[in-house]
Parts: structure tokens; C-alpha cells; sequence
């Protein structure tokens, strides 16, 4: 038997285990070259793009795609990662199955903390074609009207010296990055300076319009550093594409029980292990300056328009995750599993679908909206992901606007009001409340002015907290329907009840 305190690495993947059910690398990772940089290298990564990638080049046998992947939140991700040469398993959970493969496509990692050099090195590098991200919602640092938040001190700084390097009066080695956009622009006038050789930037995170509004932060980022960044911004919006992308696959934070039923499977220790459901769907806009992997051959979808995909996955998936997420918090549930299998928050969440929801979207080609409402709440019934109500209902100012205020807006706009969506809205407000008193930490980053709208009389807490314009826009909070009733489920959560619609 191998040794379970040996770690996963190059030079100890032949002692793994050979389960059959443990598959991977599908390829020689010694032989690859790094073609992507990765900004923000999470589990949703690993367990996602890194997987197309690998069954790509696997299905190629091109070895340009080779990816390097950056953490920007802690340097702990590179201690999971560097001493296993970028190995990782990922542990699939199904409702009735197991399975581990070996991912060998993360070839390097880097924390730019400390690396920053090397990492705008590599995005400038020729060999680069890709910049993709998934950074979540809040890494974007954007402001309620979609710019980038120039008062956040990090921009500020990304900017400042993104400037310094521009007008050629930095000095010595770079100043470490402090945000993903701020990294990559600088990594793309660096790019330009040397070669100026187009570059594709693919973002990977649950948001409206994901590529065209990573473009315009961009743009807008280096335009704020002066003149030479205006002519910067110029040459981006000619040689840099920026397509559309729908990403789909739950994965829940490890656990160190995960790590003990991989090291059992695998006879060696994996610190960079992820879970995932056995699901996972990709949809991208093929719009590249350049080549890229052939994606397509892994599952993925290559269309013209992602829109329909994103904004059916955002509403329908998303949207009514967090309403689980909410509710399970308020009656106890601590999996997204129990809270679907809780009758009276099963019933709202349906409601939200079909009355809130599938009115405002039209289907992508062949979609049929009942069918994919079914099989979103049956992979939230999977109770082996082991994925938290706890988890999900985090960043809720950030996510919120984008899952389910879109709705809102359109339901208030075709005269309707949306009451599924308002009950919804109610379950996370009186999270906030009871986060904002008890000793439950608000896992957010508005998570101070949450708490300061919080405190005050309990009646004008829906009100307080639909007040932040850093969250609801005009046309949702000024609804006085919409608000009577948010504050109509709130009231009925506080006497221990689901609101029904
Ligand atoms: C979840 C998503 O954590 C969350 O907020 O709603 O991460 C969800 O699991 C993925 O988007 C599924 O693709």
C-alpha cells in the first residue's frame, strides 16, 4: 500500500492507487507549455476550465495550452499547489456514484504578492493567447454603476502604478498587484510594449454580460491612468476580444473529510483537492484573437450567443440557489440538499421559477425551461456534494443584483410584481438582521453598511436594506408594491413561516 502521508506530485503519481475509478492525467503535464494565464485560481477553476482544457489537448494532443495559474487572495493555494507540480484531484460526488481524476493542465502557480513580476512577464509572454479569470463577483471591485471603484485603495494603487510603469518612471521590481483587473492591464501594456500581440481575455464568473463588462473595466482602468493609458485603452479595444462565457458546475469548499476519502482512494495526500458535482457545462462565445484550445471537443459549447444561456443559468440556477440558501439558513438547513428537500421552501423556489423567472427569459435553441428547471433542483437535491447553505448565501450584495434583480426589474417593468422574488428578497433580509445581531459573521464585503442598515426598529429593516443604492436599483426600490411586499415576507419569516406566494 502506498504511503497516505506522501503528497501528490510529479514524482509520486505512479505510487497512486490504481482504482478504477481514479483516471488522469490524460496527458504527460512535463510535456505542456503554459498558453493561459488563470486569474484566480479557486476551486470553481480547478474543477471547471482546467478539466475542458485537459480533455482538450487530451483530445489534440497539443501541448500550447498548458495553463498558470494566479491566486490573488492568499499565498496559501500556491502551498496546496507548488510542491505537487500544479497536481490536483478532483473528487466527483453524484447522487449514487464516486469518482477521482488527476488534473494535469495547471502547469505553474503564482501569488503576485510576491510575483508580480513574473506573472505580467507571462501575460505578456507571446506564447500567452488567453487571460481568463474567476475572480467572483466582489474581485471585479466595481462600483454600483459598473466602473471601476477608483476610490477602492487597491485599484487606486493598481492604477497608480500601472501609471509609473506607463510614463517609464517605476523603478526596480514591480509594485505587487493588488486586484485581478489592475493585474491584467498591466500585464497587457506590458504585452504591448514588447510585441503587441492580440490577446483573448475570457472571463469565467456568474455575471451579466460577463465579457463585454470585464472589457469595459478594462478600458475604463487603464484610461484612469492618463494619457498614455487613454492610447493604452485605444489599442486594447482593437487587439484584445473579450467573448461571452456561461460557466456551470456546483463545487462546494473542500472538506478535510473529502481529503480523507480522496487520500483512501488515491494512497497519497492531495492539499489541492476539489469537489464537484458529476454535472458540468461550459458555453462560449467563439470570438478569439488568436487560438485556443478546441474546447469543444471536451463538452463545451462554442456559440455565436451566449446571452440566452447566461441569463436563463443566472435567473434559474443562481438566483434560486441563493433563495435556498436564505431560507435553509433561516429554518436550520445547513445543506442546500435539505433546504430542497424542505416542502414549503421547495414550493417557493418553484414558484420563483415559474412565475418569476421563465417569463422574462426566452430560451436558448432548444431548451426546454421545465426540463432545466427539473434538473437544476435535482442536482440541488444531491446530497453528496456536501454544498452549505452557509456558503452560498455569502456576497449576497454582490450576487444578488445579478440573480435575481434583473428579474424584479423585468416582472415590475411588464406590470407584474414579482412575489416569489420579494419573498426571497424578505429571506435574505432577515439573514442579514439576524447575521447583523447574533454572533453568525456576515460573510460580505458591504458586510458594514449590512449590519449599520440592520440596526434600528425590526419594521424598517426591509425598507433600510432596499434603500442601499450600492445594491437595488431605482427601478426595483422604487416600487412601492415590490416593497410592501418584501416587507409582508419578512414579517411572516419572523413568525417562524415560509411567505408563500
Ligand atoms: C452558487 C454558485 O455559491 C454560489 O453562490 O450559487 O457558485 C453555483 O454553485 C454555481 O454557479 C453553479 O454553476
Amino acid at each position: 500500500m502506498p504511503d497516505s502521508r506522501v503528497r501528490l506530485s510529479l514524482d509520486t503519481l505512479d505510487r497512486r492507487g490504481h482504482h478504477p475509478e481514479i483516471v488522469g492525467p490524460a496527458h504527460d503535464p512535463r510535456g505542456l507549455d503554459v498558453g493561459i494565464v488563470h486569474l484566480g485560481l479557486g476551486a470553481f477553476h480547478r474543477a471547471h476550465q482546467a478539466v475542458f482544457t485537459e480533455d482538450a489537448l487530451a483530445a489534440t494532443g497539443d501541448t500550447g495550452w498548458g495553463i498558470l495559474g494566479v491566486t490573488q487572495r492568499s499565498a496559501r493555494v500556491v502551498e496546496q499547489l507548488r510542491p505537487q507540480d500544479g497536481l490536483y484531484g478532483v473528487l466527483s460526488k453524484g447522487e449514487h456514484s464516486t469518482s477521482l481524476r488527476v488534473v494535469g493542465s495547471l502547469r505553474e502557480v503564482a501569488f503576485p504578492g510576491d510575483e508580480t513580476d513574473a506573472v505580467l512577464a507571462r501575460i505578456a509572454a507571446p506564447s500567452t493567447r488567453i487571460v481568463s479569470l474567476t475572480v467572483t463577483e466582489k474581485g471585479y471591485h466595481r462600483t454600483a454603476a459598473g466602473s471601476p471603484d477608483l476610490a477602492d485603495p487597491d485599484v487606486a494603487s493598481d492604477v497608480a502604478a500601472l501609471r509609473a510603469e506607463l510614463e517609464g518612471t517605476a523603478s526596480g521590481s514591480a509594485t505587487p498587484s493588488r486586484t485581478p483587473i489592475g493585474l491584467l492591464v498591466r500585464g497587457i501594456a506590458l504585452r504591448r510594449a514588447r510585441h503587441e500581440a492580440p490577446l483573448t481575455v475570457v472571463c469565467c464568473d456568474n455575471m451579466v454580460d460577463n465579457g463585454p463588462t470585464v472589457r469595459a473595466l478594462v478600458l475604463a482602468t487603464a484610461a484612469a491612468a492618463g494619457p498614455r493609458g487613454e492610447s493604452l485603452a485605444a489599442w486594447i479595444d482593437g487587439a484584445v476580444r473579450f467573448p461571452a462565457t456561461m460557466v456551470d458546475r456546483i463545487v462546494p469548499a473542500t472538506t478535510p473529510a473529502h481529503r480523507a476519502e480522496a487520500a483512501a482512494l488515491l494512497g497519497l495526500d492531495d492539499e489541492g483537492l476539489v469537489v464537484g458535482e458529476p454535472f458540468s457545462q461550459w458555453v462560449v462565445q467563439d470570438d478569439f484573437a488568436g487560438p485556443r484550445p478546441r474546447w469543444e471537443l471536451a463538452g463545451a459549447t462554442l456559440t455565436g450567443d451566449v446571452e440566452p444561456y447566461e441569463r436563463t443559468k443566472l435567473r434559474m440556477l443562481n438566483g434560486t440557489h441563493s433563495t435556498l440558501a436564505y431560507l435553509g439558513q433561516l429554518r436550520g438547513h445547513r445543506t442546500i440538499a435539505e433546504a430542497v428537500a424542505d416542502p414549503e421552501i421547495e414550493a417557493l423556489a418553484r414558484a420563483l421559477v415559474d412565475e418569476d423567472v421563465i417569463p422574462t427569459l426566452s430560451a436558448p435553441d432548444g431548451l426546454d425551461l421545465a426540463a432545466y428547471r427539473e434538473s437544476v433542483l435535482e442536482r440541488f437535491a444531491n446530497p453528496n456534494t456536501g454544498h452549505t447553505t452557509l456558503q452560498v448565501a455569502m456576497d449576497g450584495s454582490q450576487k444578488l443584483p445579478i440573480r435575481l434583480l434583473g428579474t424584479v426589474a423585468d416582472r415590475l417593468a411588464a406590470g407584474v410584481v414579482p412575489q416569489a422574488a420579494a419573498r426571497a428578497l424578505a429571506a435574505w433580509a432577515v439573514f442579514v438582521g439576524q447575521a447583523a445581531d447574533g454572533p453568525a459573521p456576515l460573510d460580505d464585503p458591504l458586510a458594514d453598511v449590512l449590519r449599520a442598515a440592520a440596526s434600528g426598529a425590526p419594521d424598517g429593516l426591509a425598507d433600510r436594506l432596499l434603500d442601499l443604492g450600492q445594491i437595488f436599483p431605482a427601478e426595483v426600490a422604487g416600487s412601492e408594491a415590490f416593497r410592501a411586499e418584501v416587507r409582508a415576507g419578512v414579517r411572516e419569516l419572523r413568525r417562524g413561516l415560509v411567505p408563500t406566494s
